[in-house]
């Protein structure tokens, strides 16, 4: 797969890109990342990317000439996906993700200031993309966040056993506890049924576990999730002991 990134800080992409997996990815030559400043694309003398809103108010907009030359000197016939990262964008989860990960090339075009010219995106864009409703800087650690998680779901990226568990953790629920050496740490114990070997008792320990925390943190998430006649009644267990605690991951 091959990201290409328009940005006006390509230097931004330095740690997260030449790191840990994703630097493994691209030695491997299992993914490309081409970074493009779209200030190179300016033909006046002072390379200016923005300018005022035509109606007034605060901000600056970017300006469509250079952003037009960019992305079209960057994908010249090709047909492939130009996404603008945008906080109007549709939000992206793991089914964007997927759904991403099926192209050969992603064009990902970052906006600063208040956004870009309409008509860029008019002319231009096929498809925009928020991470969440926050409030950033711009569109670069949006472009990151994406080319990473889409580059783990190619095949190879991850290792050969991480890739296998990709599939059986499709779970739609949180995940279990997790706990490595020592069994006792600064008094606490680690659940005798995970040092005990049975492992069909510990495959349930944990779903049971992962669905806990699911009604617990995600309530929200058991909406869809596929669950068996025996941990449906476990769930119903668990709303008349245990008063879910508030929600506190609002969006607003
Ligand atoms: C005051 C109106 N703001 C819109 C919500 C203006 C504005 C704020 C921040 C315009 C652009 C930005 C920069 N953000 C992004 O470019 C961005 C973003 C984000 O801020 N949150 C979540 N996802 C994304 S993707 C791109």
């Amino acid at each position: 797969m091959r990201f290409d990134i328009l940005t006006l800080f390509p230097e931004m992409f330095a740690g997260p890109m030449t790191e840990s997996i994703l630097k493994r990815a691209q030695e491997a030559g299992l993914i490309q990342v081409n970074l493009f400043n779209i200030r190179d694309y300016t033909t006046d003398k002072h390379h200016v990317t923005d300018d005022t809103p035509f109606g007034g108010g605060g901000g600056m907009v970017m300006k469509p000439k250079p952003l037009v030359a960019a992305i079209r000197d960057v994908k010249k016939t090709d047909t492939c996906p130009v996404i603008l990262m945008s906080p109007q964008g549709r939000v992206f989860n793991q089914r964007v993700a997927r759904e991403l990960a099926q192209y050969e090339r992603l064009i990902l075009v970052c906006g600063r200031y208040e956004g870009v010219d309409e008509r860029v995106i008019e002319l231009c864009i096929t498809d925009e993309i928020s991470i969440g409703d926050f409030v950033l800087t711009g569109g670069e650690l949006p472009a990151m966040l994406l080319v990473d998680a889409v580059s783990r779901l190619l095949p190879g990226v991850l290792g050969a056993e991480q890739g296998a568990e990709l599939d059986s953790h499709a779970t739609g629920l949180l995940e279990h506890p997790h706990y490595t050496r020592p069994a006792n740490f600064e008094g606490l114990e680690v659940p005798s049924v995970l040092l005990e070997g049975h492992h069909a008792k510990i495959e349930a320990w944990r779903r049971r576990e992962g669905i806990r925390r699911t009604w617990q943190r995600r309530p929200d998430m058991l909406a869809d999730a596929p669950l068996s006649e025996e941990e449906k009644w476990f769930l119903a267990e668990l709303a008349k002991q245990q008063p879910r605690q508030p929600n506190t991951n609002l969006t607003d």
